[in-house]
């Protein structure tokens, strides 16, 4: 057998895309609450508060708030042993700066991990995952005021007493290194609250943001570690490898300083310092970052227990600026790779890279890792009230594959794997219902009409087959 025996099978979804209730039990307004529907293509806008006459999927989401019982005991009929979930900050704190949290927000969370651990599913949470207070936004600038550290802090060490007894995995900021595109809204407002000044340089406040969020995350590990030493507190990097086009030398340096500007955040977390391409790349440009000694042993006191990564796609890069400098924009300079397939939404599949970054991981870190999301959105049909979506099962065959091959031939360790998005939710990019992850169908479309019914799709039943064979059965 190539998988170790309490292997975590599990499946992935965040608070803000599956919930709903939005302002049940005291909730406050998240970021998440005021971004609208996009489309394929079609950007989702962001608005100055909750606005009349929009339209918010994640307001309503698949109304998970009020269904998760039975939910969950579809989800135990699947056979997982874990469950990954975020805590939403706003059920929390609803503005996110109080000093006493809302006791019915934190009974809710009570109450579904209770739940899951009935049905012998361990859940995995995430601290953070694109849904922070919106007053923190409004009044703070989101993560570029400092204050926002303690905020969090305090919200980390709330959830880690309370939940004790009920949750060992934990992750601090879902893919912490999305803002490495700061020149698209999306990232730099989901990661962190930040909107800018139409003539801001936005890179060095993305750093800004991104460090005080490191030291919040550092602070939070070690505080879960003094609370209960068992907590297994994890990063969590959204991994999307950036190959050279060519073999041309040119090519190579630009990836290799691509891949730096994209995953230097995972050298802090774990190695607890700034890796010094990184300083030398502030010292370059002269960004002037406010970093203090306290931060820097912050830093080096709360490195994390395991490395929590998404995989969905790899990137490619080419050198079009000849060596000068071999700066990188992520928003413009990656290039279509000619021998992958894309997805409907150009998301380049590439199972053997799942591999690959594996690898990438192990030689970096020497730290176990955890598959946390990974996963194929599509449109579904019905076809004689079924959705046999073989696309999909094939998709995550081949990922699971690779994944074992990782383990057998090149000996990673790996905690779990928790395919994304396994019952049908929001879309984070698009808000899209449309865009389809799951084992689990939700009858709800874009315009936010349908019954919300659940109903098992094809990959339910190979799903199933997999956790009970423990990977052997594909
Ligand atoms: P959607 C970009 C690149 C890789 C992962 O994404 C990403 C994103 C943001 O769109 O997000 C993660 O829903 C994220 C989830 C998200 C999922 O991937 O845009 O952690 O919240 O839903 C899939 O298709």
């Amino acid at each position: 057998m190539t998988l170790r025996k309490d292997f975590l099978w599990g499946g992935a979804v965040a608070a803000h895309q599956l919930e709903g209730g939005w302002q049940a039990g005291g909730k406050g307004v998240s970021v998440a609450d005021v971004m609208t529907v996009g489309a394929n293509g079609v950007a989702r806008r962001i608005t100055d508060g909750v606005l009349p006459g929009e339209n918010y999927p994640n307001h309503e989401a698949i109304d998970f708030y009020h269904r998760y019982k039975a939910d969950i005991a579809l989800f135990a009929e699947l056979g997982l042993t874990c469950f990954r979930t975020s805590i939403a900050w706003t059920r929390i704190f609803p503005k996110g700066d109080e000093k006493v949290p809302n006791e019915a927000g934190l009974q809710f969370y009570d109450d579904l991990f209770d739940e899951c651990l009935r049905h012998g599913i361990a859940p995995v949470i995430t601290l953070s995952h694109f849904e922070m207070p919106y007053h923190l936004v409004t009044e703070y600038g989101g993560w570029r005021n400092r204050k926002v550290i303690d905020f969090f802090v305090h919200f980390a060490e709330t959830v880690f007493r309370r939940y004790k007894d009920k949750v060992t995995y934990w992750m601090t900021f879902n893919e912490i290194n999305n803002q490495a595109n700061y020149v698209d809204d999306f990232a730099p407002f989901t990661n962190s609250g930040l909107k800018f000044e139409a003539d801001e340089d936005r890179e060095p406040v993305m750093y800004q943001a991104a460090h005080y969020e490191l030291v919040a995350s550092a602070r939070a590990v070690k505080i879960g570690h003094e609370i209960n030493p068992d907590f297994q507190i994890g990063s969590m990097i959204a991994m999307c490898p950036i190959y050279p086009a060519t073999m041309d030398p040119r090519d190579i340096m630009k990836a290799q300083v691509a891949m730096q500007r994209r995953y230097w955040f995972s050298d802090v977390h774990v190695r607890g310092h700034y890796p010094s391409y990184i300083t030398a790349y502030f010292k370059r440009r002269g960004f002037t970052l406010d970093m203090t000694e306290a931060d820097r042993q912050d830093l080096a006191a709360g490195t994390v227990d395991y490395i929590g990564f998404s995989y969905y796609m790899s990137f490619a890069v080419k050198d079009t600026d000849n060596g000068a400098g071999f700066d990188y924009d992520e928003a413009k300079e990656l290039i279509r790779n000619p021998y992958v397939e894309a997805s409907d939404w150009g998301w380049q599949i590439d199972p053997l890279g799942l591999r690959y970054v594996m690898n990438w991981f192990n030689e970096r870190y020497e730290l176990p890792l955890f598959i946390v999301e990974n996963g194929f959105g599509a449109v579904d049909e019905v076809v004689d009230g079924k959705i046999q979506d073989t696309y999909r099962i094939a998709y995550l065959k081949a990922h699971i594959e690779q994944m074992k091959d990782a383990v057998d031939i090149d000996g990673v360790e790996l905690i779990g794997y928790t395919p994304w998005g396994f019952i049908d939710l929001v879309s984070a990019g698009t808000g899209e219902m449309k865009k389809r992850y799951g084992m689990i169908y939700v009858d709800k479309d874009n315009e936010g009409n349908g019954t919300l019914n659940r109903s098992k799709k094809a990959s339910f039943d190979w799903y199933q087959q997999v956790i009970a064979s423990n990977g052997e059965v594909l």
